[in-house]
């Protein structure tokens, strides 16, 4: 897969980029993510990305031209484009899951004070991460590329993602490591015993429990 980012902030996607599973994902060749620096692609003679918005009142807005003639430079017939806006689609994992099925995801971050709305037009999908309002699209662009990349073939150990939470509608169940007893919480006995079947009964007891504490709208999906 290839990913290319839209961005008048590069320098935010550095620690991501340089780190972790990401890191790993991009020198095994498993995927190819580029950032692109907007003003780059303005034809302003002061490389001007933004200016005040008609009728007055929300500030600067992030003009077309620049983000239309990136788009244009990059956009195949197999791209997606997606833009990271609050007034976006509310992101989740089975979107996540659909956008591995992409070749080419272009992402455009939104500008704090908002768009001009015929950059609209460009995008096939427009996600928003939550119900809370971000200074910028960047860490929105981040947590796409970070939950698609993690599921895309050979990226973490085979299928361990069938574990992950939000996969069958459930919590994680507990997990533990040394030392069995740290002061005087124990690790659950049934979890020593070697007895698989009983391991994974409880593992989906413990699921099941968590998520009716938790998070019974899931079980209502399920
Ligand atoms: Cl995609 N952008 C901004 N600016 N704020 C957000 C968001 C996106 N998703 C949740 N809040």
């Amino acid at each position: 897969m290839k990913i290319d980012i839209l961005t008048l902030f590069p320098g935010m996607f550095d620690g991501f980029l340089h780190e972790s599973i990401i890191k790993r994902a991009l020198e095994r060749g498993q995927v190819e993510i580029q950032v692109h620096d907007i003003r780059a692609y303005s034809k302003d003679p002061h490389k001007k990305v933004d200016d005040y918005g008609y009728g007055g009142g929300q500030g600067m807005v992030l003009m077309p031209q620049p983000i239309f003639d990136a788009v244009e430079d990059l956009r195949t017939e197999n791209s997606k484009v997606l833009l990271m806006t609050p007034q976006g689609k509310t992101y989740n994992q089975e979107i996540a899951y659909d956008l591995t099925q992409e070749k080419h995801l272009i992402i455009i971050c939104g500008h704090y004070e908002g768009f001009d709305e015929r950059i609209r037009t460009l995008a096939d999908m427009e996600i928003s991460i939550g119900d809370y309002v971000l200074t910028g699209g960047e860490l929105a662009s981040m947590v796409i590329t970070d939950s698609v990349v993690r599921l895309l073939d050979g990226v973490i150990a085979k299928d361990s993602h069938i574990y992950d939470s939000f996969h069958n509608h459930l919590l994680d169940y507990p997990v533990y490591t040394k030392p069995v007893d740290f002061r005087g919480m124990k690790v659950p006995e049934v979890l020593l015993s070697g007895h698989h079947q009983k391991i994974e009964e409880w593992r989906l007891e413990e699921q099941m429990k968590r998520t009716k504490e938790r998070r019974p709208d899931l079980l209502e999906k399920r």
